[in-house]
């Protein structure tokens, strides 16, 4: 790719916040301390995670940078940025998530591989650049195409940084063409994060090998990559930043505050907050913007972010705080009884996830979905580790 090299080593590496947490130096991968993470709506880009497979690429040169546009189409091209800069530009408020994020957790549970991480191995960014579908029309992809003239189905997205998993190829990950099409799919070819330039050109995940999730029969003795579809999205989830996994505090009023995430660019309806282990709960605030009311699947709502949310409560004694969130999709099967949450397991698209141990048996069927995300392509382990995100206080005496 002319304008842009990739380092055989890590000489060269940027530099990074101090405060990052780094679970691997070479190559680099770091995130932020739970509680920075709810500090802002927006991450700033030296506090968003950062996950590497390989040295970073460096951008000598952004005057002779272009993006090719190569394979099932009818006319390849080079993209310099000045033609991508001319193209209308849009700007995404959006949340990313490595398919890794929890799974230090996981790996109490049951062996997973590759980097651990905790919960914050994600961030909320607003996301400058070209649409996508503006982009794929300069090679004669009309809008809303599902499939190219000669038969492509998928936008595959290559870097040039060398990476281990790749025998020293470069990282690659690909959407649908159905979704790198769609306008109201918000896809960018982004160049600027948080009004900055960024060298971060793609946005979707997907490889044969990796983002899969398979169920606990399948090991990596038996597993059979081609079986599954990849994970494309996420389920709604929810995490408590200001506390860490088991704390020991007094008695008396405590701030609890996270983030929630719905996935498929759905709103979260509610963030519920018990203090006695899921017996009675009270509803969080859920906040985005400043002076904005966070409305579901309101049109002032980010739809692509995660949704912050905040409760001050009163501590018993021997608390056991949980946090649940709910989406618009789930909403009518949330409450409480574990009658009512059995029937919900039972129902195909039933999206739910908390850090509610004890809820895990009802959740079972969406928490691996969970699971699945955060394994990276191998999910064997029960639902209980998303129960692991749960906070027991003691009092003194
Ligand atoms: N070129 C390139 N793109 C990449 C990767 C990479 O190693 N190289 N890692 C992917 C993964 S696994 C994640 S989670 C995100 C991380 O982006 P961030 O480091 O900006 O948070 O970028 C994705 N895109
Ligand atoms: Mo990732």
């Amino acid at each position: 790719m002319p304008g842009l090299t990739a380092p055989s080593d890590y000489a060269e590496e940027p530099p990074r916040h101090p405060a990052l947490k780094i679970n691997s130096k070479e190559p680099f991968n770091a995130e932020p301390h739970r509680s920075a993470l709810v500090a802002s709506y927006i991450t700033p880009v030296d506090f968003f995670y950062k996950r590497n497979h390989g040295p970073i690429p460096k951008v000598d040169d952004l005057a002779r940078y272009s993006v090719s546009i190569t394979g099932l189409v009818n006319k390849a091209i080079q993209l310099p940025m000045a033609d991508i800069w001319a193209l209308p530009k849009y700007s995404v408020t959006a949340t990313l998530q490595c398919a890794g994020n929890r799974r230090t957790a996981m790996s109490k549970v049951r062996k997973v591989r590759g980097v651990g991480w905790d919960i914050s191995a994600l961030g909320n960014a607003t996301w400058g650049g070209a649409k996508l579908c503006d982009v794929l029309e300069l090679v004669g992809i009309p809008k809303l195409s599902s499939v190219t003239s000669l038969g492509g189905k998928h936008v595959e997205f290559v870097s040039v940084d060398k990476c281990k998993e790749e025998q020293g190829g470069p990282y690659t990950a690909s959407i649908p063409l159905k979704q790198a099409a769609d306008p109201d799919a918000d896809v960018l070819l982004a160049y600027e994060m948080n009004g900055e330039l960024t060298d971060i050109l793609n946005q979707g995940f997907f490889t044969q090998k990796d983002y899969k999730m398979f169920p606990p029969s399948v090991d990596w003795d038996n597993i059979n990559w081609s079986t599954r579809r990849p994970q494309m999205d996420f389920p709604v989830q929810s995490a408590i930043c200001t506390l860490e996994d088991v704390d020991v505090i007094k008695e008396g009023k405590a701030r609890i505050s996270g983030y929630a995430l719905s996935g498929g660019g759905r709103g979260i309806e509610r963030v519920d907050i018990s203090v006695d282990g899921g017996k009675t709960w009270v509803e969080a605030c859920r906040y985005q913007k400043n002076n904005v009311p966070y409305v579901s699947d309101g049109p002032e709502s980010d739809k692509w972010a995660w949704v912050l949310f905040e409760a001050t409560l009163d501590i018993p004694p021997n608390a056991e705080i949980v946090a649940k969130a709910t989406n618009a999709a789930a909403v009518a099967v949330m409450n409480k009884s574990d009658k009512s949450l059995k029937s919900c397991r039972q129902a195909p698209d039933f999206s739910y996830a908390s850090d509610v141990t004890k809820f895990h048996k009802a959740g079972e069927l969406a928490l691996s979905k969970c699971f699945a995300i955060s394994l990276h392509a191998h999910c064997c382990c029960p639902a209980e580790v998303m129960g692991k995100n749960i906070w027991k206080f003691e009092s003194d005496d």
